[in-house]
Parts: structure tokens; C-alpha cells; sequence
């Protein structure tokens, strides 16, 4: 018989982006764990008196110990667990699996949200998922509303929207040239890139209505990748590529983030930086958004609100970039040369945002 309480508790649904971001590596871990579905008995008993948020995926160890934050997450969950890996030591594939973790995290929401809230019929069946996942039509009601209501904070607008769907079409593209002859993003094996990639592309553009007709027609190889890291086979076998290189194709998808991802990036981490300099105060939390920025994604112009994750993420890249010696740093500067992600790794933050119960603050 199983012992249950051994057992780990991750609350968590199958839409929801950053769900999709953990689950993989649970399964791809072996982490024996229980999904429970974000009710509103959950988010009472559990979610919000364990974290003083209301966000999911969290993660309730064996022990009683609350994990939130999936970046969080996959970094403890690769202390506890640390074979097989998904976070590779090596240096350039580091740096290159952070700038995609941030690229999933922070500017694939933008077609992810399009996505799901700008067609009546993804926005139809997305309600009736968020009914069946909560069990509760008014809770579902008020959560969808509120989504909805934020993609125009997030800069999914008419300006950009023609942008958004071009990336996305690129970003598939990409995808396919890639996942034609490797499995993964660095090779033969699943990272945290794969990981952080799963938010966007199964959770909404796989499972929502309008994108997941998309993906089907034109992103085949891409859905069999979705499928492979849903259900990771015993054992995982593969290596990433030899000698901690990039491969052509996968360069091409980090010249995509330098080029589309990293300018819209930079703007709001240098909003973020002026709010501080103007308003901030250590040891405060920062509002969920400290201001509103202009930005560009292929020649369009729009306006995005500011949050404070945005900086928090970045340090994630920044800060191991920081710790190389120079021989590493020269590697990592050769691989990512031309790319435009160059100017992203140069960025100097005057502020820094850490964390206390759960919650961001501004550390300086
Ligand atoms: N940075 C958090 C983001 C979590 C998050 O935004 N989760 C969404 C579901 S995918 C949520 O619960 N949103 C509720 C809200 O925005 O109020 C993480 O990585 O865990």
C-alpha cells in the first residue's frame, strides 16, 4: 500500500501556464506527488494562508514545507533531486537555458494571453476549463474575468497584436527546424528551458482552442516535444549536445529572443530601475505593477505595465553570468555573439529586488 504522507502535494491545473512549467519536471524526477486541482477549498486552507498569495502552482513537501515560485521550484527541486538533472553546470548551456527560462516566463505570456482571451472561441472553452478545474462556476467566473481583464496591462493591444502573432508563427517555425533533429532544446536530453517553454506552449497555445488548431496544422514536431515532456520515460537517456555547444538550430531560437525578447526585456527592467530610483524604499514590497513603460515588438509601439519580476528574473541570468571566471564568460560571450541577447547579459541593475514570504522586495 502507498504512504501517502510521504507523498508530495502539488496544487496546480492543466491550463494554467505555470503548472505546465513544473509538472514535467515532478514527473521527469520522479517525485511521487498527488495534483489537486485549484478549488476554492484549496486556495482557502492552502494556498493562501501558506503563501499570503493567490497564485498556483504550489508545492507542499513530504515534510510540510510550502515551495512557491516556479523558478523557485525547479531550483530546490534540483537540490533535492538532483538526478537526472535539468539544469546544466556547464556554462554557456546555463546562461542559454536561463535566457529561455526568462524569454518563456516573462514574453511568451504576451502570445499565450493573446491567444486565449482575443478569440471568443479559446475564450469560451478557456471559461469552461477554469469551471472544471475549480468546481466552481462563480469562482471560475471571477478568475477568467480577471484574466482577461489584465492582457491589455500585459501590451496584448491592437497595435501589437499583428506582432505578436508574427513572433509566434516564428517561434514555431523555429521549433520545428529545431525539434527535427534533436529532442530537446540543448540536445538529447530535457532542461529547464524545455521546462519553462511548457508554460506557453502546452498549457495555452496547445490546450486553448484558436492556437491549438494552430500548433496542430503547423507545429507537428512541436506538439510530439509537448507530448515527450508530459510523459518523460524512466531512465532519460541523452546527454545535451557535447562539449557545452549550441547547436545552429537552437542558436536561431536565441537570436529570436535577442532580437524580438530582449528589447522588450531591457524596457521594462530600465522602467523598473527609474521607479526605484524615484519611489522605491529597501525593504519594501513593490506594487504587483510600479508603472507603465513604451516598448516595440517588431516596429510596433505599445505600453506594458512595469512589474517587479521582470528585474527579479533578469538577476537569475545575471547573477551566474556574474560568478564566471573569465574563460567561461569568453565562451558565453562567443556562443551568444550576434544574437542580441549580447546586450541583455551587458545590463548593470542599480536595484535589487530579493524575497520574503513569498513576496518580492526591493533590497536596494
Ligand atoms: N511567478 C509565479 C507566477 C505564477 C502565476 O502567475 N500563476 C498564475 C496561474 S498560471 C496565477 O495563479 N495567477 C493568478 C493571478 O494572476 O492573480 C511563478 O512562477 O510561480
Amino acid at each position: 500500500m502507498n504512504d501517502h504522507a510521504r507523498w508530495w502535494r502539488f496544487y496546480a491545473a492543466e491550463i494554467s501556464y505555470f503548472s505546465a512549467k513544473v509538472r514535467p519536471a515532478l514527473r521527469y524526477k520522479g517525485v511521487p506527488f498527488f495534483e489537486i486541482l485549484p478549488t476554492p477549498r484549496a486556495y482557502r486552507e492552502v494556498i493562501l494562508p501558506r503563501t499570503g498569495l493567490g497564485f498556483i502552482p504550489v508545492l507542499v513537501t513530504p515534510e510540510d514545507e510550502t515551495w512557491q515560485d516556479t523558478s523557485d521550484i525547479l531550483d530546490r527541486l534540483e537540490a533535492r533531486f538532483p538526478e537526472p538533472p535539468l539544469q546544466p553546470k556547464a556554462p554557456v548551456q546555463r546562461i542559454a537555458s536561463l535566457l529561455l527560462e526568462i524569454y518563456a516566463d516573462e514574453v511568451l505570456l504576451l502570445p499565450a494571453m493573446h491567444y486565449r482571451w482575443s478569440f471568443a472561441e479559446s475564450v469560451a472553452r478557456a471559461r469552461a476549463d477554469f469551471h472544471a478545474a475549480s468546481g466552481d462556476a462563480e469562482t471560475a467566473r471571477v478568475f477568467a474575468d480577471r484574466m482577461s481583464g489584465s492582457i491589455r496591462m500585459l501590451g496584448v493591444v491592437p497595435e501589437s497584436i499583428a506582432a505578436i502573432e508574427a513572433h509566434t508563427r516564428t517561434l514555431l517555425e523555429l521549433l520545428e527546424q529545431h525539434f527535427a533533429t534533436s529532442p530537446y532544446l540543448l540536445g538529447d536530453r530535457a532542461s529547464i528551458a524545455d521546462c519553462a517553454f511548457m508554460g506557453p506552449l502546452y498549457a495555452h497555445l496547445y490546450l486553448d482552442a484558436v492556437p491549438g488548431r494552430l500548433l496542430r496544422e503547423t507545429a507537428p514536431r512541436t506538439c510530439c516535444w509537448i507530448e515527450r515532456m508530459n510523459h518523460p520515460e524512466p531512465g532519460a537517456p541523452g546527454e545535451w549536445y557535447v562539449n557545452d555547444s549550441v547547436s545552429p538550430t537552437l542558436r536561431a531560437l536565441l537570436a529570436l529572443v535577442g532580437q524580438d525578447a530582449v528589447p522588450l526585456l531591457l524596457d521594462a527592467v530600465r522602467d523598473f530601475e527609474r521607479w526605484a530610483d524615484s519611489s522605491g524604499k529597501p525593504g519594501q514590497t513593490p506594487p504587483r505593477g510600479v508603472g507603465v513603460h513604451a516598448t516595440r515588438l517588431r516596429g510596433a509601439s505599445f505600453s506594458r505595465y512595469t512589474s517587479a519580476y521582470t528585474p527579479w528574473m533578469l538577476q537569475r541570468v545575471l547573477d551566474p553570468i556574474a560568478r564566471l571566471g573569465s574563460a567561461e564568460r569568453r565562451a558565453v560571450d562567443s556562443a551568444l555573439a550576434g544574437t542580441g541577447c549580447e546586450e541583455l547579459l551587458a545590463f548593470v541593475p542599480r536595484h535589487r529586488v530579493g524575497k520574503k514570504d513569498f513576496q518580492l522586495v526591493l533590497e536596494r
